[in-house]
């Protein structure tokens, strides 16, 4: 009785319809998250940012060889690496050249490969990191990735993908190009998609795969105050993020037509919708990533094309992508501290459009 009167008002219905709305949509964007974790049974493991270690803290010691250990009698390396210290001091200041950062780094083998001197890894990463014009990044980024990943005691190899030209920048193409390339060189079970400027800041966050879902691993940002940032999360793929080659065969590789800044990393994560998969996520306080700040670059501007090419997702993903990708390979040297592949991608179409009615005239260089 009381229910029926109160409905009856209809100022107090108004009410209670708006109530539901603000419920809806609060769950709908990502409440349910933290409703979620107010039963989580794995609180938030706490890390002291405060205290930070030098990520070289005793490499030289965790990378001696044994030399009276003959390599077929080596151990399987621990389920969790012992030299693991948590958060690591990242500045960008006092980065050395890439001469000192090989000397620090005297088990990293031709080509930027390495396997743990005692043990065998049980887990063989790529990362690949798609490149142009962006050197003193990747510098940094060598400086603190080869021994991150040391102590994580993975066999692991980095691979620059490095775009030949002046045409466009094409992050996700590369990326494909990456993966090719890389699974010519060896077995690897998980691919590291790896931006330059993004220097992980807690050893905890395992260069490993998940092997039920793709996984975006640079979760907390300081350029964004360590918070998840873009809504809907769930979709968020940028940054860092980690594929088997069996996931990533499965969303058909990413796509290649995304030119310039933006919507490749969507796409790549409604492909992993499309395929029935899911993104992992490390825990809030082991994704941390520190960002070098940099505009945005020449040859990279936003992609208006980038909200058509996104609607299109459902319909192109499975012929845009692994299967479709061609590319010329110009070359690939072994640097010391990385693979250097060096690709011609094709040219961005809106250009050579552009070119060919005389709106863009000397800027592109083909
Ligand atoms: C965001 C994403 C990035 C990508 C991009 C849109 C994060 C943390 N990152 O980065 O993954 O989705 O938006 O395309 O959300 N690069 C070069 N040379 C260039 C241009 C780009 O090497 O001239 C490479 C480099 O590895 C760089 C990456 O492409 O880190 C992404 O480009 P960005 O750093 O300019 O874009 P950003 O920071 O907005
Ligand atoms: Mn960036």
């Amino acid at each position: 009785m009381v229910i029926c009167r109160v409905f009856e008002r209809p100022c107090t219905l108004a009410l209670l319809i708006g109530f539901q709305f603000v419920f809806v949509v609060y769950f709908s964007i990502g409440g349910f998250r933290s409703l979620g974790s107010l039963f989580d049974r794995s609180p938030e493991p706490a890390f002291d940012y405060s205290k930070t270690h030098d990520v070289y803290t005793n490499l030289s010691a965790i990378s001696k060889r044994t030399e009276s250990d003959p390599e077929d009698n080596r151990p399987f390396c621990p389920e969790r690496s012992p030299y693991l210290v948590g958060p690591l001091t990242v500045t960008f200041s006092n980065i050395p050249p890439l001469l000192i950062i090989q000397q620090k780094n005297l088990l990293v083998a031709k080509g930027g490969h390495y396997t743990p001197p005692n043990c065998v890894a049980r887990y063989k990463t790529a990362v690949l990191v798609p490149h142009r014009n962006r050197e003193i990044h990747l510098r940094y980024l060598l400086y603190y990735l080869h021994p991150f990943l040391q102590r994580q005691q993975l066999q692991y190899g980095i691979y620059v993908i490095h775009q030949a030209g002046n045409s466009t920048f094409n992050r996700a193409k590369l990326l494909n190009v990456g993966v090719k390339e890389a699974m010519k060189d060896e077995d690897w079970d998980c691919l590291f998609l790896h931006d330059v400027d993004l220097i992980p800041e807690n050893d905890h966050n395992l260069y490993i795969c998940d092997p039920y879902s793709p996984k975006h691993a640079s979760v907390a940002m300081n350029k964004f105050g360590y918070r998840t940032h873009r809504l809907p999360y769930s979709m968020y793929f940028g940054g860092v993020s980690a594929i088997t080659p069996e996931q990533y065969l499965k969303i058909n590789g990413f796509p290649n037509e995304y030119w310039g800044w933006g919507g490749e990393d969507d796409d790549i994560a409604t492909r992993v919708r499309i395929a029935g998969m899911k993104i992992a996520r490390p825990p809030v306080s082991v994704g941390h990533y520190k960002m070098i700040k940099h505009k945005g670059d020449k040859g990279n501007e936003e992609n208006p094309r980038r909200f058509n090419l996104l609607m299109q997702t459902r319909r192109k993903w499975i012929q845009d992508g692994m299967n479709s990708l061609t590319y010329s390979l110009i070359s690939k040297e072994l640097e010391p501290l990385y693979t250097n592949i060096t690709a011609d991608i094709g040219v961005d179409p809106k250009t050579l459009a552009a070119a060919v009615t005389g709106t863009v005239k000397k800027e592109v260089v083909f």
